[in-house]
């Protein structure tokens, strides 16, 4: 049957007489089918956004250009369907202002005036400035900087540019952005390992969504988690406030932000007071149980508890009563919790908690977080480690409006950004913008629209959509590896990651076999250098075909089930390892560390994704940005509104670092005290070009130095009904 909508049909792309629909049989395999007057070829991609889920897509294809994206039913997590982001992606990969070609800049920096250039141009104007700002005797290496981040998540096209950055001597980049706070809470207690495989969720009786918004987020963990439900599970859900998973849960625990290491000591607190922790799983399987209980869980009765959290006492006694009474309790961590100043600590006394529960004794049980560490690929064939001649400086991402205001000796005087959009999503976003005014700074900018950063380009080039790029997918939500085949040709002159900079490598006189290699041999080569078991009875030739291939992580256990990832293979209540490392042993709640002007800025400003952008991605779109309200809001409450401005009303948010204005929803949706900014707005698409990145700052997380957006503190004032 043809899938297509009539318009379709009738533009009249194609006049063949026959048609063939390619639909992907079981294990891969393509079959076709007669469908109608126009040749349709379904063909099979991976969804490169920065989402756990990694999809594996169906794209249909009529002469070129696609015409469906739909979810590969055959894949055990996608499961046939797609977000609403991808599942229309046709008018993404068709828009009318794609980037086609390379182009240098011809305005003032940020207007986003260009004139077209050839590709042959492009590298020689790019090569030349790398070679002039390189220094004769090439001693100003770190002079250039290389950022990007998951633009794309391919494995090739995400990481190639690092190998020729890498010999270059340029500053290298911490990419710690996204998820270096909830990471180091989780392995500070659990270890390295993924421990609960998503497709366990099922077999969980009581699921805890803490600090994760899911049904926005993951929307591929939804449908496991409501067949865990219909086996009779319930589902908590742990957020300041009432996001869409909040709406889809069975109880709301309204946290106050940064709350949750007390939080979840209260809760433990309880659950040792009744004596319900699993004693005889503390004493096989962990280590250190009693330095908790002992010196911290005293101080977080109830009441205390109850004091920091906002959480009430009968509600904290009840979670409590529930989770001892699950047989596997789960818990889905969130990223997103860990990005403020307590991150990693409310990440750690949450796998505390789970881990005196015994919830990892149960299939099904224990803490969901992140299955990406457990695609541990050699990747030194694609990086090239090797080619690094000397350490040279490292910039945190989060840093980026500092490095480029503020470093000297030397100052970054180019800057490369693939994949990525810091004028949109980076912190401290005044100071971003306005390094990349600075005339003494030469940016390339290779991206598929005109975002912001791109306005500030001195060369902007054409990059291309997921399904017109063959590469190599992890994710970091399911245990499957899958490499896409090029689906759709590059429409203009666009190119891919690795062709710009293969070709910037030969400019620059560089030699080496690896300036010739395509996505598939560097995937033959990442495989042959990986020896790690997951990898173990991954086929090459199955891979490249474009079967889903699952990791080497066997089924059916509990999580851990031999021993946890930590140097002392138990889970850890106290690290010895954190210890040697200067930090507390057990984990503990300290005050909010970040209140040092409450009376000037007394709100607590939270800016979580928005369901239909992706990060920045997205925002390009008349109809994302119109199902996102057509406009950046904010969610404040009533209490907070006072009768000073009305539901719908502009107002202000300011700080130290720049002020912002949005439209206010004043609603009950979060808490007194609670601003909540969803999506990561352009810039140049909010009011003044004030991103929400303006108020947020470059503070670390406690432990593993990540990014803190869900904690910034700001004064609120009304526009009144601008
Ligand atoms: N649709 C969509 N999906 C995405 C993204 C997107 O932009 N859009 N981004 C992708 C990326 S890169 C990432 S890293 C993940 C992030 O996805 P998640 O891990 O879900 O992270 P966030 O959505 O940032 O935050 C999750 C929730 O934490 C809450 N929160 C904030 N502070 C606190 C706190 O102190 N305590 C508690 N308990 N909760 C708190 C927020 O209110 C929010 O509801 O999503 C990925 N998926
Ligand atoms: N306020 C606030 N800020 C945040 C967050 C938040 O929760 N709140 N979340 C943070 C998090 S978790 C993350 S991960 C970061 C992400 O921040 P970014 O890495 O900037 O992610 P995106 O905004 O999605 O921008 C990716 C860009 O890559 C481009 N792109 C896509 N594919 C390709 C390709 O193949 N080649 C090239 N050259 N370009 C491509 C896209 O067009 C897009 O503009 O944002 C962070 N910023
Ligand atoms: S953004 Fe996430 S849910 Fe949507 S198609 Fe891509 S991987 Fe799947
Ligand atoms: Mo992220």
């Amino acid at each position: 049957m043809c899938h297509l909508p009539s318009s379709r049909m009738q533009r009249g792309f194609f006049v063949h007489s026959i048609a063939i629909r390619l639909t992907e049989g079981k294990n891969g395999s393509l079959r076709e089918t007669l469908v109608a007057d126009n040749i349709v070829t379904t063909l099979k991609t991976v969804c490169s956004h920065d989402c756990p889920d990694a999809c594996s897509i169906l794209v249909d294809v009529e002469g070129g250009r696609a015409v469906g994206f739909r979810g590969d039913p055959h894949h055990p997590v996608t499961r046939g369907f797609l977000c609403g982001k991808v599942g229309s992606y046709e008018e993404v990969t068709n828009a009318t202002d794609r980037i086609l070609h390379p182009m240098r800049r011809i305005g003032a920096k940020g207007d986003a005036r260009f004139e077209r250039i050839t590709w042959d141009e492009a590298i020689e104007l790019v090569s030349g400035k790398l070679k002039e700002v390189r220094g004769a005797d090439q001693a100003e290496g770190e002079s250039i900087l290389l950022y990007y981040y998951g633009g794309t998540m391919g494995y090739v096209h995400r990481f190639c540019a690092e190998a020729l950055f890498r010999r270059l001597g340029a500053t290298r980049l911490r990419q710690n952005i996204c998820y270096y706070g909830a990471d180091a809470g989780y392995t500070a207690v659990v270890g390295d390992g993924y421990g609960v495989d998503i497709e366990d969720v099922e077999h969980s009786d009581f699921i805890t969504v803490w600090g994760a918004n899911i049904a926005t987020t993951q929307v591929h963990l939804v449908p496991l988690i409501d067949t865990a439900r219909r086996n009779g599970a319930s589902v908590w859900v742990v957020d300041p406030y009432r996001n869409r998973t909040v709406r889809m849960g069975d109880s709301w625990v309204q946290v106050r932000p940064g709350t949750d290491t007390a939080l979840a000591l209260g809760v433990l607190h309880v659950l040792e007071r009744d004596d319900l922790v699993d004693r005889e799983f503390i004493e096989r399987r962990t280590v250190g149980y009693d330095r908790l209980r002992d010196t911290v869980l005293p101080r977080f009765g109830p009441n205390e508890t109850a004091s920091i959290t906002g959480v009430p006492t009968a509600t904290l006694e009840n979670f409590a009563a529930q989770l001892a009474a699950a047989r596997a309790p789960l818990f889905k961590v969130g990223i997103g919790l860990g990005r403020n100043s307590h991150g990693a600590a409310g990440v750690r006394a949450i796998c505390c908690l789970a881990g005196a529960l015994g919830a990892y004794a149960e299939r099904g049980g224990g803490v969901l977080y992140d299955s990406g560490c457990e695609f541990k690929l050699d990747l030194a064939p694609l990086k090239r480690p090797d080619w690094q001649q000397k350490r040279t400086r490292e910039m945190n991402m989060t840093d980026l409006g500092i490095a480029l205001t503020e470093w000297s000796d030397p100052p970054i005087r180019f800057l490369y950004v693939h994949g990525s959009n810091p004028a949109a999503t980076a912190p401290l976003q005044n100071r971003c913008v306005a390094g990349l005014e600075r005339e003494d700074l030469f940016t390339v900018v290779h991206e598929r629209f005109m975002t912001d950063t791109a306005r500030f380009a001195d060369v902007v080039l054409p990059a291309p959509m997921f399904p017109e790029v063959a590469d190599l997918y992890k994710s970091y939500g399911h245990l499957y590896l899958q490499f896409a085949r090029q689906a759709l040709s590059r429409p203009g002159e666009v190119r891919s990651n690795l062709d710009v900079i293969q070709s910037l490598g030969k400019r620059l006189g560089f030699a080496d076999p690896w300036f010739d290699h395509d996505e598939a041999e560097f995937v033959r080569q990442i495989l042959a250098a990986t020896d790690h078991e997951n990898f173990r009875d991954i086929d090459l030739d199955r891979l490249l075909r474009g079967e889903t291939l699952r990791l080497n992580v066997p089924r059916a256990r509990s999580g851990f089930a031999e021993r946890f990832g930590t140097p002392s293979g138990k889970l850890e209540f106290y690290s010895e390892s954190l210890v040697r490392a200067g930090q507390p042993g057990v984990v503990d709640y300290f005050g909010d560390p970040f209140n040092e002007e409450p009376d000037r800025y007394p709100f607590r400003l939270i800016t979580p994704p928005a369901h239909d952008f992706l990060n920045s991605s997205f925002c390009h779109s008349k109809r994302s940005r119109a199902k996102e309200s057509g406009e950046p809001r904010c969610l404040i409450h009533p209490e907070d509104a006072d009768g000073r401005f009305r539901d719908g009303d502009m107002v202000e948010l300011t700080n130290e670092h720049g002020h912002v204005r949005l439209r206010a929803l004043v609603t009950d949706a979060t808490l007194p005290g609670v601003i909540v900014a969803e999506g990561t707005w352009w810039p140049s698409r909010s009011v003044d070009r004030k991103g929400i990145n303006v108020l947020t700052s470059a503070r670390l997380t406690d432990l593993g130095g990540g990014s803190t957006f869900h904690d910034n503190r700001v004064a609120l004032r009304s526009l009144g009904d601008s």
